[in-house]
């Protein structure tokens, strides 16, 4: 037992990957996941093309089920079982709105063409598909503004799209409602070096934002595997939290300012640079994570800290989810500032990596392991961080937390364990259907809705745990080889029920989108859900914006239960 634990340690901190890690490159080679790329999409078009691509030339069709039924009503597979009636108080687009949108945006930026709508109709899952019949490009908060304006006066229901990597559904159309793709309000406005505060438009992809920081010596605080194609308003809009937040907090705490387009067309400039200002209700809150459902971020202005030297990521083993929880603990306690990432895995999630994704080896030597935790430090001070996170390891490995384990020793290879990490959603893509859960729960209790539903659903679906540990953040997924109502009818209401019996929420950091729109009952009181249902009315009388999606859609048409 001895001679095993010192052979672990041994590995851990003199691991020569070569023979493991022969075949990788840069951390931003496109092969890393499947939304990142070095120079992300500047075009819509591009941009297309690329996704196109990467679902395998595969251009999909709307729904059969929204043929001819698609006017009055439309069901999904996966979350909502529900039959949703489009919204009769909705316009149809008609040849004059065309040539309206034509006027104010020029005729390419008003896309008719079927391939492309199929496209942006569609989620990241392909589970959520509308059918839009348009597709607008705005280039300028101006042009955002009249679009809105004449939507919100014709009664066009119109649906806010970055990068359309959104999991609950809140990206693309439900039914026929106007797409307004950000992409192309893609510049990068200012940036302060003295402040770090970054100003740009909210089409920005994450990771053309990441580049450019880390040029001038400065880094972005929010990172997610998605970052290839997700755009800053649509992290905004999300509140996105990802990877590292357990380091740099939410973007309620780091965005500085917004600038939105309401619904009816109004600028609200709140495009602050400032890190304190107390005039007032703070309303850029209120657009942060609201979903595209109270007006479209045109602007962001963001604070980013100081890009660090000296970063080390380990990849480890633990025997059992106990240890895990005082792994993190530990890690608060001993790693303490430097600590910028604690994310964690089941033996479940390693598999489905290492079964669907090309490539991608685990670096332990294969013996079964049940729980993976990867830790990044970031620091300033190279062998003070290498030193506190050896003694931390050592410590952790003594004290029987850690059952194996591997430290980076190049980029390369820290690269190839987040690579691990952020490769499960696209894994649980290629194993098939999905039942995605995003879950805020206490750390302790976690993982027991994990087995819970394990024992309730047996032999007939794949059920796996991971997510961002460190945040208390929990990422369970259902995966079959196709959807079915039965599985369906096992998971919901059982795990919704679960997390409120426990105090947590239905959605860490997803979002509610169209997925939970009727579910967030669960999480939140039904005084603080007619509230914003009232501010939903105020900011956006004629519920055009991004309907059917974030509150219960009863609640925004029937007048009376919205009053306060
Ligand atoms: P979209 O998907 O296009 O839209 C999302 C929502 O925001 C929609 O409701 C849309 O209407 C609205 N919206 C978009 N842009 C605007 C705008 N300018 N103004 C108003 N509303 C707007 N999420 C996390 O939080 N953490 C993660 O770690 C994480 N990892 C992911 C990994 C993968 C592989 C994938 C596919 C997704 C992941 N996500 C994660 C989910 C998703 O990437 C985030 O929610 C992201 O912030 C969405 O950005 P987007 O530009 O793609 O927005
Ligand atoms: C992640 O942390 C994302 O990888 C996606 O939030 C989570 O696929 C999921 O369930
Ligand atoms: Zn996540």
């Amino acid at each position: 037992m001895i001679m095993e634990r010192l052979r672990a340690t041994r590995r851990l901190l003199n691991y020569t990957p070569k023979s493991l890690f022969a075949s990788r490159s840069h951390p931003n080679s496109s092969e890393q996941s499947i939304c990142r790329s070095a120079s992300g999409f500047a075009h819509w078009g591009r941009y297309y093309e690329h996704q196109k691509r990467r679902f395998g030339g595969t251009v999909w069709a709307p729904l059969g089920v929204l043929g001819k039924a698609s006017r009055i009503q439309c069901r999904y597979f996966g979350s909502v079982a529900e039959t949703i009636q489009r919204d009769p108080s909705f316009s149809k687009l008609n040849s004059d709105d065309i040539s309206y949108f034509k006027g104010i945006l020029g005729e390419k930026n008003v896309i008719q063409d079927e391939d492309r709508l199929a496209f942006a109709n569609t989620d990241w899952m392909r589970k959520y598909k509308g059918s839009s019949k348009l597709l607008l490009l705005p280039r300028s908060t101006e042009e955002v503004s009249r679009v809105l304006k004449y939507c919100n006066s014709r009664r066009l229901a119109v649906v806010p799209q970055g990068g359309n990597t959104g999991l609950v559904g809140g990206s693309v159309p439900v039914f026929d409602e106007v797409i307004i793709n950000m992409s192309s309000m893609n510049n990068i406005i200012s940036f302060d070096k003295v402040s770090g505060i970054l100003v740009c438009e909210a089409g920005c992809i994450l990771e053309n934002l990441v580049s450019f920081l880390d040029n001038q010596g400065f880094i972005m605080p929010l990172d997610l595997g998605a970052k290839g194609s997700c755009q800053i308003g649509g992290n905004v809009s999300t509140n996105a939290g990802g990877l590292r937040l357990v380091r740099y907090g939410s973007l309620h705490g780091n965005v500085l300012g917004i600038e939105a387009v309401l619904a009816n067309g109004d600028v609200l400039d709140m495009l602050g640079t400032l890190r304190k200002d107390n005039t007032g209700y703070d309303l850029k809150h209120l657009f942060i994570g609201s979903e595209g459902s109270l007006g479209i971020v045109t602007k962001v202005s963001i604070l980013s800290p100081p890009k660090l030297s000296s970063v080390n990521v380990a990849f480890l083993a633990c025997k059992d989810y106990i240890s895990c929880q005082k792994l993190l603990l530990e890690a608060k306690r001993r790693l303490g500032e430097i600590l910028s990432a604690f994310e964690f895995l089941d033996n479940e999630s390693l598999d489905l990596v290492l079964n669907h994704l090309e490539g991608v080896r685990n670096p332990l030597p294969p013996s079964m392991h049940n729980f993976y935790v990867l830790i990044e430090t970031t620091g300033s001070n190279e062998s003070y961080d290498k030193e506190t996170l050896e003694a931390f390891l050592l410590h952790s490995m003594e004290g029987g937390l850690i059952s194996d384990g591997v430290l980076a020793q190049d980029i390369n290879q820290a690269s190839s364990f987040w690579r691990i990490r952020e490769g499960v959603p696209e894994a649980l893509m290629k194993a098939g259907a999905v039942y995605k859960y995003d879950f805020s729960l206490p750390v302790e209790k976690m993982y027991n809705l994990v087995e819970e539903m394990r024992i309730k659903l047996g032999n007939s679906a794949k059920v796996i745990g991971y997510g961002h540990l460190g945040d208390g953040n929990l990422h369970l997924n259902v995966s079959t080889p196709q959807y079915d109502d039965m599985i369906l009818a096992q998971i919901e209401p059982f795990v919704y029920e679960w997390t409120s019996k426990h105090r947590g929420s239905i959605s860490a950091e997803h979002g509610l989108g169209l997925m939970k729109a009727n579910k967030i009952f669960y999480s939140k009181s039904h005084r603080t859900v007619q509230l914003m249902a009232s501010i939903k009315k105020l900011m956006d009388p004629n519920g055009i914006l991004n309907p059917y999606k974030v509150l219960p859609h009863s609640m925004i048409c029937d007048g009376s239960s919205v009053q306060t």
